[in-house]
C-alpha cells in the first residue's frame, strides 16, 4: 500500500493540471488597497477571506499598475500592453478597441471557456468572452442594472457584490461547459465610490476610530503635483455624496449621486439607511465642527463606510472559495484577488488613487495556487498588472505573443527567482485636466528609488528615496549630493520608454 502511494504520488500534480489546464478565477475589485487588507497590514480591518488566498499561495509584496485608473487598468490586464499600446490611456475620452488581440481571446482559441461578470468600465462591449453579463459605467450598489450579452438592460434586485457573487456561482454551477478549462473574470464595484453598504452591515464600525495615517497632514513642500490635486478629505471629498452628511428630512441638500443611488432602494431599506444616516447628520450637524476636527470627522465617515462594503466583498470572496472546494475544484483551479489599483486612506490627506506614490501606484494581489504550483509566502520580485495575461496563457500552455509587454509570474509561482526578473516598472498616468486634477505625469520605481516626471502644463521632476522616505515627502531631485542617482535613473526610465515604445519619449528627450 505504502509502496503504491510512493509510486502515485509524483504523477498527481501533473495529472491535476492536465498539462496546465488549470481553471483560472480572477477576482479584481475597484479601488480596494494592500492597507485594508489584513495580509499587507492588519491596522484597519480583518479581511479572513481574502487572506485565505494568501495563506494557500502567494501574496506579491511589490505589485504594481502601470496607470492607476480604472479603464486603463483593465485594458492593460485584459491586453498585457501598457496603455500607450492598447489605446486606453484615460477613462474621459477612452473607448476600448475590442477588436485588438486580448488575452481572453487568446484562451478562447487555446479551448478554453472565457466570462466575466460584474464592472467592465471599457465603453465599448466586451468581446473575447462566451459569456458576459456587466454593469453599465460604474454600476450601482442597490438594485443595479446589468447589460446582457443582447444588449438589454435588466434591474436586478438586491446588493450589487451578493448579486455578481450569485452570478458568478451559477455560471460555474449550470452553464459553462464542463468539459472545458474556463477563466472566469468576477469584477467588482466594491470597494468603489460612494462607498454605500449592504444593508445588514450598515452600522459595522460605527463604534471604531480608525487611526489617523502618519501623513495626513501632508503640506506637499516641495511636490508641485501634490499642491495642485484635488483629493483632498478635508476640502474635496463630497460632504453629501461621499460623507453622507445631510439635513435629514429634506431632498434638496442631497447630492444628486447620491440620491440617484438611494432612489435605487426598495422603500424598506431606505427607511433603514435614514434611520442611520440621519442620526450620523443630526450628531454632526449639532457639532459645528471646524478645522482639523471637520477634516478628522470625515476621515473617519470614509474609513467607516469603505469597511463596511469591505466587509461584504470579504464575505463573497469567501463564498466564492467555499463553493470550488464544496465542488472539490481547488486543486485545478488558480484563484487570483487583485484590485484595479491601490487607493488612499488618508494618506497624504488623500482618498482617490492617479499618483504614482506608492499607495496608488501598488495593488494587492494575492494567489491561492493549485496543485503543481509550490510556491508558497511573499513574492519579493515587482510584478505588474501587464504580467497577468502572460501568466494565464502560460498556464493555458500557450505561448504568449512577443508584443505583449508583460511576463509571466509563472516562474515565481512555481518557487523559482530567475536572475533576469526585472529591476524596474515603468509607470504613465494621462487623465488630465479631470477629475482631481491630477498632473500627466510617467516614471520609473527601481527597489529603492523613484523618478517622476510631471509634464503637460508643468514641468516638474520629483525623485524619492523609497529606503530612507517611505512616505515620499521629500523630493530629492536637485538636491546636492543626488546626481548619480538621478542620473541612474533617467538613464533607467530612457531603457524602459524605449523598451516599451512609449512616444512620450520623444515630446520629452531623455539624456
Ligand atoms: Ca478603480
Amino acid at each position: 500500500m505504502k509502496k503504491e502511494l510512493l509510486y502515485l504520488l509524483p504523477l498527481l500534480p501533473a495529472a491535476v493540471a492536465g498539462q496546465g489546464r488549470y481553471n483560472i478565477v480572477y477576482i479584481m475589485t475597484d479601488d480596494h488597497t494592500a492597507q485594508m487588507m489584513s495580509c499587507y497590514d492588519k491596522r484597519y480591518v480583518e479581511t479572513p477571506n481574502l487572506d485565505r488566498i494568501a495563506a494557500d499561495g502567494v501574496k506579491f509584496v511589490n505589485s504594481y499598475v502601470a496607470n492607476s485608473l480604472s479603464g486603463p487598468s483593465r485594458a492593460c490586464m485584459l491586453t498585457g500592453k501598457h496603455s500607450h499600446k492598447n489605446g486606453f490611456t484615460n477613462n474621459e475620452h477612452g473607448i476600448f478597441d475590442g477588436t485588438q488581440q486580448t488575452m481572453p481571446k487568446l484562451l478562447q482559441k487555446a479551448g478554453y471557456q472565457t466570462a466575466i461578470i460584474g464592472k467592465w468600465h471599457l465603453v465599448s462591449l466586451p468581446t473575447g468572452f462566451d459569456y458576459w453579463n456587466i454593469v453599465p459605467g460604474q454600476g450601482d450598489y442597490y438594485n443595479p442594472n446589468f447589460i446582457t450579452m443582447d444588449n438589454d438592460t435588466v434591474v436586478e434586485r438586491g446588493y450589487l457584490t451578493n448579486i455578481i457573487t450569485d452570478k458568478s456561482i451559477d455560471w460555474m454551477e449550470n452553464q459553462r461547459d464542463k468539459s472545458k478549462p474556463f477563466i472566469l473574470f468576477i469584477h467588482h464595484k466594491a470597494c468603489h465610490r460612494n462607498w454605500l453598504p449592504e444593508m445588514k452591515y450598515l452600522t459595522l464600525y460605527e463604534d471604531k476610530t480608525f487611526p489617523l495615517p502618519e501623513t495626513f497632514y501632508d503640506d506637499y513642500e516641495g511636490r508641485i503635483a501634490a499642491q495642485q490635486q484635488q483629493m483632498s478629505i478635508a476640502r474635496d471629498i463630497d460632504r453629501t455624496d461621499d460623507v453622507k452628511i445631510y439635513r435629514p428630512g429634506m431632498e434638496s441638500p442631497l447630492g444628486p449621486t447620491h440620491l440617484g443611488m438611494l432612489s435605487r432602494m426598495d422603500k424598506a431599506d431606505l427607511m433603514r439607511y435614514c434611520y442611520v444616516y440621519d442620526s450620523i447628520s443630526n450628531d454632526f450637524l449639532s457639532r459645528h465642527l471646524e478645522g482639523k476636527a471637520l477634516a478628522e470627522f470625515k476621515y473617519q465617515r470614509y474609513m467607516r463606510d469603505y469597511a463596511k462594503v469591505l466587509k461584504s466583498l470579504d464575505d463573497n470572496v469567501g463564498r466564492v472559495l467555499d463553493y470550488l472546494e464544496k465542488k472539490g475544484m481547488l486543486d485545478s483551479t488558480l484563484v487570483v484577488y487583485t484590485s484595479d489599483q491601490g487607493f488612499y486612506m488618508g494618506e497624504h490627506g488623500w482618498f482617490d488613487k492617479r499618483f504614482m506614490y506608492e499607495e496608488s501606484l501598488s495593488t494587492p494581489l494575492v494567489m491561492r495556487l493549485p496543485k503543481g504550483l509550490e510556491a508558497r509566502g511573499d513574492i519579493e520580485e515587482m510584478v505588474q498588472n501587464i504580467d497577468y495575461a502572460p501568466t494565464f496563457l502560460e498556464l493555458a500552455g500557450v505561448k504568449p505573443p512577443k508584443d505583449m509587454q508583460g511576463r509571466s509570474l509563472v516562474p515565481l509561482l512555481e518557487g523559482k527567482h530567475p536572475r533576469d526578473w526585472r529591476k524596474s516598472v515603468y509607470y504613465h498616468y494621462y487623465e488630465y485636466p479631470a477629475e482631481h486634477m491630477v498632473k500627466r505625469h510617467y516614471g520609473v520605481r527601481t527597489d529603492r528609488y523613484k523618478l517622476i516626471h510631471f509634464y503637460n502644463d508643468i514641468d516638474a521632476w520629483e525623485l524619492y528615496d523609497l529606503k530612507n522616505d517611505p512616505h515620499e515627502l521629500h523630493n530629492l531631485y536637485g538636491q546636492p549630493g543626488m546626481e548619480k542617482v538621478t542620473k541612474q535613473m533617467r538613464r533607467e526610465l530612457r531603457k524602459l520608454q524605449e523598451e516599451y515604445d512609449d512616444p512620450i519619449r520623444n515630446q520629452y528627450p531623455l539624456d
